[in-house]
């Protein structure tokens, strides 16, 4: 089979065009923008979204916690117990861009937290407790159909020596539909939601059948950073043979009472109003104003009271 380079050159082209459209550090999102860009692609990624404070204490926590317990997970009430009550994995994401981006993801319906979850994969020489790579699936597969924003957050860079995640950036309704979900369960006698899916989908061969041997986003990231994805995006873990270390990460979760999230409004006027500093500029402004007129009045007013009555 020869190689078909203006296709080749058309795939890069769009891997690098959506990977400047998801990812982008905290302050060049506006909640809108994200919103928009989390419906369309079903994924984004928020560079240094992360206070470091809050980031390292919470991996404390959960360090903490794993030298008491043998399972895989850490969960929001061993941080509690860990932090003396300080910390619920919660405030990782209270900030007014992701606060304002959930209100907008949930608009038209009512939400609330939903449950965190710490993990870590174990890297290609290790031969610990540590978990295997996860394959590729849909949080659906196992957890509530309700629309679920997922907040997944690295303890420490990854996506070169440990292990990162991997997505297939597809809206949710594409997504949906191409994993066969009807409501209905398509096979009985699998477990948790497995069942309303057609199996083969899972399937890395079957996904670049239908989305391209580029389709996967493979973010590298570093500490602070954050992918925001949802129960109806395809992921899984994403280790190489070069993934020597293992990776700890935590999930941050939220869940609506519908199964889709709010539309987006395209044009929409909302102002990020958490985001700009309104009263300081204002004030620049009219000092700038004062100081113009000052000087105004300097140069006008001066040279005529001094040509009227000899003033200096
Ligand atoms: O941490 C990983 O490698 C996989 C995590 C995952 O599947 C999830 O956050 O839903
Ligand atoms: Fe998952």
């Amino acid at each position: 089979m020869g190689i078909n380079a203006p296709g080749l050159l058309g795939g890069v082209w769009r891997h690098y065009r959506l990977s400047r459209e998801v990812d982008r550090p905290a302050q060049k999102w506006t909640p809108e923008k994200l919103h928009a860009t989390f419906v369309k692609h079903g994924c984004a990624i928020v560079r240094q979204a992360v206070a470091p404070l809050i980031l390292n204490m919470t991996f404390d926590a959960i360090r903490a916690a794993y030298a008491k317990t043998d399972d895989v997970h850490v969960y929001s009430d061993a941080i509690k117990n860990e932090s003396g009550g300080a910390l619920s994995g919660y405030e990782l994401v209270d900030t007014p861009l992701l606060r304002r981006f959930l209100s907008l993801v949930y608009a038209d319906q009512s939400w609330r937290q939903y449950n965190i979850t710490a993990r870590r994969i174990s890297g290609i020489d290790q031969n610990t407790s540590w978990q295997k790579p996860l394959d590729l699936h849909l949080d659906s597969e196992f957890h509530a159909f309700n629309f679920t924003t997922n907040f997944w957050i690295p303890f420490q860079e990854c996506g070169i020596d440990c292990p990162s995640m991997q997505l297939v950036p597809i809206d949710y309704l594409t997504t949906r539909t191409y994993c066969g979900f009807t409501g209905e369960p398509l096979i009985q006698g699998e477990q948790w939601n497995r069942g309303y899916f057609n199996r083969e989908a899972f399937e890395i061969d079957s996904v670049i059948a239908r989305f391209g041997s580029r389709c996967f986003l493979r973010p590298v990231l570093r500490p602070g950073d954050l992918i925001i994805s949802s129960n109806w995006i395809l992921h899984g873990s994403y280790r190489t043979a070069a993934m020597r270390k293992g990776r700890s990460s935590v999930e941050v979760r939220f869940i609506g009472d519908k199964r889709d999230p709010g539309p987006s409004i395209a044009g929409c006027k909302f102002t990020p109003y958490d985001l700009i500093p309104k009263v300081r500029p204002r004030r620049a402004r009219s000092a700038k104003l004062a100081a113009r007129l000052r000087a105004g009045r300097r140069i006008l007013l001066q040279p005529l009271l001094s040509l009227l009555f000899g003033r200096t």
